[in-house]
């Protein structure tokens, strides 16, 4: 294209390329879905309907971005890993950021009629924000991962420990706030057993634990002695891109913050050295 002088206009343009070799998260976020899921009456504390919603717009999003490595979920938010070498839109953290954003909220859309068959969207319509955060380390990614299914956790024995004593003991919601007051776990875990006879052990795993995302391929990257990735040739990456592609993707309800998940699935974290 011809300079014109209107072509100045591009300096105007901030550059907000991610550090390099970090692992980027980006993170998204329903937009007042307080008030979206008291309007479609999701059910309290955990509507499995809409938690299946956002797996699958999550795994959509897995799907047409090969470079996603892994993805947390909970609640209302998704957090999506890619990996330190990626490359992708040069690392430009709007550019990553939202196309995530666009491609999970086309799929939550487009997904909605099949988990809730019976109830049209109807404007306003669901949207997402998001944003990207670098970590410099494995360990740094792994504490952040933790620190999500922590939450999900904390949040979760709340939440059904609040809503057992309102919807099964008919408190109001300033009492039973009331009386969680200053609970521990095991009080909580004492309230639900004792007055309503839930054990929080035979809750959903889907609910206790959120949900992890990843593509379930043998190792593309072979270990070095000491636990590193060799590099790859140009056709051997060509082959592993081509192998992410294909591969199947796994939504499971596990534990992400013990070494195990991780110890068995190598190829997560593992990439061109
Ligand atoms: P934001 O993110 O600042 O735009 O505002 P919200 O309202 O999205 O707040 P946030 O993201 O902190 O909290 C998520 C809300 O979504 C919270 O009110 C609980 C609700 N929510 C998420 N999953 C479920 C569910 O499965 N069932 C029900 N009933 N509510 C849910
Ligand atoms: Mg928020
Ligand atoms: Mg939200
Ligand atoms: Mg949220
Ligand atoms: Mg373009």
């Amino acid at each position: 294209m011809a300079n014109s002088k209107y072509e100045y206009v591009r300096a105007f343009e901030q550059p907000d390329v991610l550090l390099p070799n970090t692992w980027i998260v980006v993170r998204i976020d329903g937009r007042g879905f307080h008030g979206f899921t008291t309007k479609y009456k999701f059910k309290k504390p955990n509507d499995a309907r809409a938690l299946e919603l956002m797996n699958a717009a999550a795994e959509g999003v897995m799907r047409e971005l090969p470079d996603l490595v892994v993805a947390y979920g909970v609640s209302d938010e998704f957090s999506f890993v890619f990996h330190k070498d990626c490359t992708l839109f040069e690392r430009r953290a709007s550019k990553l950021t939202t196309t995530i954003v666009s491609t999970f909220s086309s799929y939550y859309v487009y997904l909605w009629p099949k988990y809730f068959p019976d109830t049209p969207l109807t404007p306003p319509l669901p949207s997402f924000d998001g944003r990207a955060v670098v970590y410099p380390s494995v360990r740094n990614l792994r504490d952040y991962m933790s620190w999500r299914q922590v939450d999900c956790h904390i949040n979760n024995l709340y939440n059904t420990t609040f809503w057992a004593l309102v919807q099964l003991g008919g408190m109001d919601a300033q009492a039973a706030e009331k009386e969680l007051t200053g609970t521990l776990s095991a009080d909580k875990n004492e309230i639900l057993f004792s007055r309503f006879k839930i054990n929080y052990n035979n809750e959903p795993e889907m609910f206790k634990k959120g949900s992890v995302i990843f593509r379930d391929s043998p190792l593309s990257h072979p270990l070095d002695d000491a636990g590193f990735p060799q590099p790859l040739s140009k056709t051997a990456t060509e082959k592993d891109r081509k192998r992410r592609v294909k591969a199947r993707i796994v939504v499971a309800h596990i534990d992400i913050i013990k070494d195990e998940f991780w110890a068995a699935r190598p190829w997560i974290l593992s990439g061109k050295a």
